[in-house]
Order: structure tokens, then C-alpha cells, then sequence
């Protein structure tokens, strides 16, 4: 399934057989142009980049890497092979076959998910639109800006979606897709921490970390949808979503890496003199991992949900990696959660698990958030320090679900009213943190270097060495 590129929007779905569509996202294309040159990133725009592009859907050499100007970016529609006589894999309509067309009793939850989806996509762009001006080095800017050109395209196979099979009403939502913005008071996007600021580029890292891998499991559960083509355009963006993760992971254990090679030579782990001396002190680290951690959390949507359980039953969305479970109907079980009582204590109730399918995927995505934090622990471990990082509770800082609202200590422990307050200032990155993290971000853009405060990669990208000039600047 190779990919038309002679087309004005690259895809491998035929996209010249019906017109009428392909007009339709040729008519969206200027006013995404337009969203890209005006809230994507600052700068660099006219720039060559060196990105990778995907050329194929197949798994190996599906990517084609080049020098490009981000704006000619060629953002198309890639769904991943057809399986020849797919059936739904789950609730009551298992084993029928998967629908290539939207049925009309499900037409709005399945709108409501892709535009869900879809909002993400533009939305961390916004978010990350400044932080090309404080790049740590070339390598960790051209992997900005990859990650945001995907992202973009991510938009783009939620706005086809949209377009090929949600008629007048998913045309509009394209529209208002470029419409909401990140943090606008009057038009935010819709789930809440892509409406959170990123500023500096722990805070990017962190995001890429943990949101981009809520991104992850979102994505593995519409993989599995009795949708064909949501499943299979899902199935495709997984593939690039590993690289964004990958700078996540990477970006955290470089920081880690330098933070306590500093502290090796200074025998010391007290934040001021690792300040002092221009590095991330861990404490801040974890401080930022408690927010994003505790904000991520939360796009899981609610621990019991009567929509979970309708999509799950319906067959429009499923759980990640639906084949490994045993059980693909789950009408006859219960999942046993750990709620608040009322009354300042914890007590269980027992949930149908359809009704609990959120918090299994939430469960799935801490197994999945603890390993990497496992590595950068090893790297501290191994530099004979004691300090480890941890992931906070899942009760902690909730907004949404039975602990939505509810205060409790890092460790999850229900607490005081009066002493939630200051529990959290000393949990979050303090205004100081910020203030200190804040004056670390300065360009380094000569090829090859590394800002003080990370250590540089293991190797550089697609077999080239670190040097590389992954932006051409002049
Ligand atoms: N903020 O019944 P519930 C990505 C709402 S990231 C604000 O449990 P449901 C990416 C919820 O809408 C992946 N509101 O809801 C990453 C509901 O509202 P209504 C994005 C929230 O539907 C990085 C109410 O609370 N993809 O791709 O079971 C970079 C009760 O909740 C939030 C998707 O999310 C929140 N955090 O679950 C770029 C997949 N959480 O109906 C990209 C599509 C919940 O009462 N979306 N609410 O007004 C979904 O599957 C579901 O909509 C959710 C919510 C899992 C998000
Ligand atoms: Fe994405
Ligand atoms: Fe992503």
C-alpha cells in the first residue's frame, strides 16, 4: 500500500476516486495551513528540517527521511493494510464483521470520540509552539519539530475521518477543530491538560512522557473499534507515536543522567549547589512528575463510566490490546474499585467491568508510565545515590472520578481539608522551580552541543552522528 504523493494531499485511501471528499479536504487544507503558520511553531518555519515522512504503511522502511521545510511538510491520510474478513473483537456484537461505514445508532458516540481524539492533535502543537526558541541542542529541535508535524497529521486522519463519513455535521467539526486553542478561556480545547501551558522543556518532556503515551493507549483502544476505518488510521498513527514517546523517555533519563553526573562530582545531592551548578535537581524532577503524572491520569475519563460501557458493548471502542484479554464480552463480571467513603475513609465497590473499562486502560497506562521511571532509576541507582523517583497515587489530585476532587497526600492516604493546600505546594513545581527551570532554557544551536543541564543522546538520528545539522539555521 504505497502512498500517492502526486496527489495534493498524499494518501493511500483513494482519495481520487471521490471527488467530492477530495474537494471537501482541499477546501480544509488552506484554513490548516493557516492554524499551522499561526500557531505551530514559532520560527524555524522557513528552515530545513530534517524530518522523516511516511512513505508506506507496511513495518519496516515505511519512513523516508529528508531535509524539509516544515510548511511543505506533505501531511496526508495513511491507514494501515485492510485484514481481509475482519470481525469486531468484542462486546455484543462480536464476531460480525467490522463496519466500513458509520451506523446510525452510533453515529454520535463514534463523532464524539474522533473529535475528542482530534482536538489533542493541534492542540500540543499550540502548546509547544515556543519552545523551538530555547532548544537544548539541533537534535532535540528537529525532534520537536517531528513530533509536531505528526501531530498535525494526526489531526489530518481524524479530519478525513470526519469528512469521508460524518457528512455536513463532520465538516463542521473539522472547522471547530481548528477553532478551540489550547488555553483560550473562551474556546478551550476539550480535555484538560491540553489546556495546560508548556514552557521549558522539562515540562515538554514530561508531556511527551506521560501525555503523549495517554495518546498511546487511547490510540490502542479505537485500534481495536468495530469502525475499520478509525480502527486502522488508529493503528497507523501508533507507529509514529513511538518516536514521540521515545523523546519523552529519553528526554527525562538524559536529564537524570547529567543531574547525577553533576552530583557525582560535586558529592552532593543538595538542590542549591546542583543549582549553582546548572543542573535539574531531582526533587524538582519528581515535583514535575507529580503534576503531569496526576494530570494525565485524568484523560482517562471516569473510573465507572456508563459511556465506557456503552462503547464497549457497542463495539466502537475497546480495551488496549483487546486479543490478549480472556474474556471479550465481559457482561457477566465485576471489577472491584477502591473508592472514598464519605466519610474521610476508602471503601470497595463492585463495578460491572464494562462499566469499568476507563480504569482498566488507566491501570494498564501506570504499568506501562512505571517502567520508564524504573530506568531512570537504575541510572541513579547506579551513580550510588538513594533518591528514587516515584509515580504519585492514582488518587492523587483527580478531578475526574470517584476521587475527583477528594484530597489526599501523594501517597494516596485521604487528608484534612485545611492540609490539602499546603500538601500540594510542596508536591508541584513551586513558582522557584518554575523560575529555575525557566532560566536554564537557553538555545544552544551549534551542531553537536548540548545545553548544561542534559546529558547529550546516546546516538544521533536515522545512522547520522550527533553533529549532524538536523536544522539548517543558516
Ligand atoms: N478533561 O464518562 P466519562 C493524544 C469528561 S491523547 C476534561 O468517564 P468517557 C495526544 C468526559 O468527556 C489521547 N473532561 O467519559 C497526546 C465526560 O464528559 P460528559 C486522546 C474530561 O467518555 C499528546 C465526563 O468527563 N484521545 O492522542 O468514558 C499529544 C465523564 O467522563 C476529561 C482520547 O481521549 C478530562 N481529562 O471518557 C497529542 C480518545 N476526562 O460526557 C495527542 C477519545 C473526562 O459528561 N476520547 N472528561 O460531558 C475518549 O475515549 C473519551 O472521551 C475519554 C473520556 C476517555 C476522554
Ligand atoms: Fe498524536
Ligand atoms: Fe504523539
Amino acid at each position: 500500500m504505497a502512498i500517492d504523493y502526486s496527489e495534493k494531499i498524499p494518501n493511500n485511501v483513494n482519495l481520487a476516486d471521490d471527488r467530492r471528499l477530495q474537494r471537501a479536504l482541499e477546501h480544509w487544507q488552506p484554513g490548516y495551513l493557516d492554524w499551522w503558520n499561526e500557531l505551530g511553531p514559532e520560527g524555524f518555519q522557513a528552515k530545513d528540517v530534517y524530518l522523516r515522512t511516511a512513505v508506506n504503511v507496511g513495518a519496516d522502511g515505511w519512513a523516508h527521511f529528508d531535509h524539509v521545510k516544515m510548511p511543505d511538510y506533505r501531511w496526508g491520510i495513511f491507514l494501515s493494510e485492510p485484514k481481509p474478513e475482519q470481525t469486531i473483537g468484542f462486546g455484543d456484537e462480536m464476531g460480525k464483521p467490522v463496519w466500513q461505514e458509520v451506523p446510525g445508532e452510533h453515529r454520535a458516540a463514534l463523532r464524539r470520540l474522533i473529535v475528542t481524539q482530534g482536538d489533542t492533535e493541534p492542540a500540543s502543537v499550540e502548546q509547544q509552539r515556543l519552545l523551538g526558541l530555547t532548544c537544548p541542542s539541533l537534535y532535540d529541535l528537529r525532534n520537536l519539530f517531528q513530533v509536531n508535524v505528526e501531530e498535525g497529521r494526526h489531526l489530518w486522519a481524524m479530519v478525513y475521518l470526519l469528512h469521508a463519513h460524518f457528512g455536513r455535521d463532520g465538516r463542521e467539526e473539522a472547522e471547530e477543530l481548528l477553532y478551540r486553542h489550547s488555553g483560550d478561556p473562551d474556546n478551550p480545547r476539550i480535555l484538560g491538560t491540553f489546556n495546560e501551558p508548556i514552557e521549558d522543556w522539562l515540562s515538554f518532556f514530561m508531556f511527551t512522557y506521560f501525555t503523549d503515551r495517554d495518546g498511546k493507549y487511547q490510540l490502542k483502544c479505537l485500534a481495536e473499534s468495530a469502525f475499520d476505518p478509525l480502527a486502522r488510521t488508529c493503528q497507523f498513527m501508533l507507529t509514529e507515536e513511538a518516536h514521540h514517546m521515545f523523546v519523552g523517555e529519553t528526554g527525562i533519563g538524559r536529564i537524570v543522567e547529567r543531574t547525577v553526573d553533576v552530583m557525582k562530582d560535586l558529592r552532593t545531592d543538595d538542590p542549591e549547589t546542583l543549582r549553582a551548578a546548572g543542573v535539574i535537581d531531582l526533587p524538582l524532577l519528581q515535583r514535575y512528575v507529580n503534576f503531569w503524572f496526576s494530570s494525565c491520569l485524568d484523560l482517562f475519563g471516569a473510573d465507572q463510566s456508563s459511556n465506557a460501557a456503552g462503547y464497549f458493548a457497542t463495539g466502537v471502542k475497546g480495551r488496549p490490546d483487546e486479543a490478549k484479554f480472556d474474556d471479550h464480552d465481559c457482561s457477566e463480571t465485576i471489577e472491584v474499585l477502591e473508592v472514598p467513603d464519605g466519610n474521610g475513609g476508602v471503601t470497595t465497590v463492585e463495578a460491572p467491568t464494562r462499566n469499568a473499562m476507563n480504569e482498566i486502560t488507566r491501570n494498564l497506562y501506570v504499568g506501562d508510565c512505571q517502567r520508564g521511571v524504573d530506568r531512570w532509576n537504575k541510572t541513579i541507582q547506579a551513580a550510588g545515590f538513594h533518591f528514587q523517583i516515584t509515580l504519585p497515587s492514582a488518587r492523587f489530585r483527580r478531578e475526574i472520578g470517584s476521587w475527583g476532587g477528594v484530597p489526599t497526600d501523594l501517597a494516596g492516604n485521604i487528608i484534612a481539608a485545611e492540609a490539602y493546600g499546603g500538601h500540594l505546594a510542596s508536591s508541584l513545581p513551586s513558582d522557584e522551580d518554575r523560575a529555575y527551570v525557566d532560566s536554564l532554557m537557553k538555545p544552544v544551536t551549534e551542531p553537536g552541543k548540548m545545553a548544561g543541564w542534559i546529558a547529550a543522546p546516546r546516538r544521533g538520528i536515522h545512522g547520522h552522528p550527533l553533529d549532524y545539522e538536523y536544522v539548517k539555521l543558516h
